[in-house]
Formats: C-alpha cells, sequence, structure tokens
C-alpha cells in the first residue's frame, strides 16, 4: 500500500492547526500509520532537504524547521502521495487554491504549514529518514470497506 511522508511545521505546531491537518486527511480517508511530534537536529533537517543545499533559502529553511516542534507522519492509501500533495496545495500560500491547506491557512513562502513528499520514492526516502521501522503501525481501519471496493 501507498504511502507518504508529511511533516507539520513548527508555524502549523504554533498556530494550532496540528488537529484541523489530521483532520482533513482522516476524514479523507487515508489511514495515519505512523506520528511522533518532535525538535528535528540540524543534521536532520540538512538530510531532509538536502536537494535544496545550493539554493540561496536553504539556510533559513533548516534555521525554521528546527526551530519548534514538528509532527511527523506517515499516511497510507492508494493515492496517497500525490492525493495529498493536492491537499496540501502550491509552495506558496497565496497561490495555493482556497480548499487547500496552505490555500486556506497561509500568506508566506517561508510559513507554508506542512511539507509532502513529493513523489513515491520521495516519500520512501523521507519515510525512512524520518521513521524507525518499529514506529509505523500497520492497521486497517474499520471503516475501510465503506472507503473502496473490494
Ligand atoms: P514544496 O514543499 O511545495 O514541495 P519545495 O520542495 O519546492 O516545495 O520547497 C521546499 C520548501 O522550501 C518549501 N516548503 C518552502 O518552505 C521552501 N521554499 C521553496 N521555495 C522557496 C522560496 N522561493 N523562498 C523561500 N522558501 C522557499
Amino acid at each position: 500500500m501507498e504511502r507518504t511522508f508529511l511533516a507539520i511545521k513548527p508555524d502549523g505546531v504554533q498556530r494550532g492547526l496540528v488537529g484541523e491537518i489530521i483532520r482533513r486527511l482522516e476524514a479523507k480517508g487515508f489511514t495515519l500509520v505512523g506520528l511522533k511530534l518532535m525538535r528535528v537536529s540540524k543534521e536532520l533537517a540538512e538530510k531532509h532537504y538536502d536537494v535544496h543545499r545550493e539554493r540561496p533559502f536553504f539556510p533559513g529553511l533548516v534555521a525554521f524547521i528546527t526551530s519548534g516542534p514538528v509532527v511527523a507522519m506517515v499516511w497510507e492509501g492508494e493515492g496517497v502521495v500525490a492525493a495529498a500533495r493536492k491537499m496540501i496545495g502550491a509552495t506558496n500560500p497565496l497561490t495555493a487554491e482556497p480548499g487547500t491547506i496552505r490555500g486556506d491557512f497561509g500568506i508566506s513562502i517561508g510559513r507554508n504549514l506542512i511539507h509532502g513528499s513529493d513523489a513515491i520514492e520521495t516519500a520512501q526516502r523521507e519515510i525512512s529518514l524520518w521513521f524507525g521501522n518499529e514506529e509505523l503501525v500497520p492497521w486497517q481501519p474499520a471503516s475501510f470497506p465503506w472507503l473502496v471496493e473490494s
């Protein structure tokens, strides 16, 4: 089953949006299989944002993600990688569509509330970077037969 890595950044936690963001993903029908509140080390932040290492905003990105608590999550479901990206919205919250998390709750690219893996391979890399295998809990919600055809 497909999985994605999502992280509510320090702005989302500080603004009290943890419940709202989790609510949206649960209501959609995806399954939470990993969840932890954590302070992110500089080492983990640099590994996570490695593709942006040469970008001018890299130091600010690392400083921000390590500045306060982050909620790291793994969500499961058919098509969850692309669907979660759609629910999150465009990188810049000012241009993100209303109805998306960034479109509804943000106004600034440097405070865009949540990270979501951009492809299945990225998700696999990010999940193994952020979570140990023993921290992931595979389960099937009782509502499953009401969400997908067998
Ligand atoms: P997304 O999170 O939508 O996949 P990426 O992967 O292009 O966006 O960028 C990773 C993070 O880097 C973004 N979530 C945002 O916080 C930050 N970022 C991207 N582009 C900029 C920019 N031009 N200025 C400042 N921060 C940026």
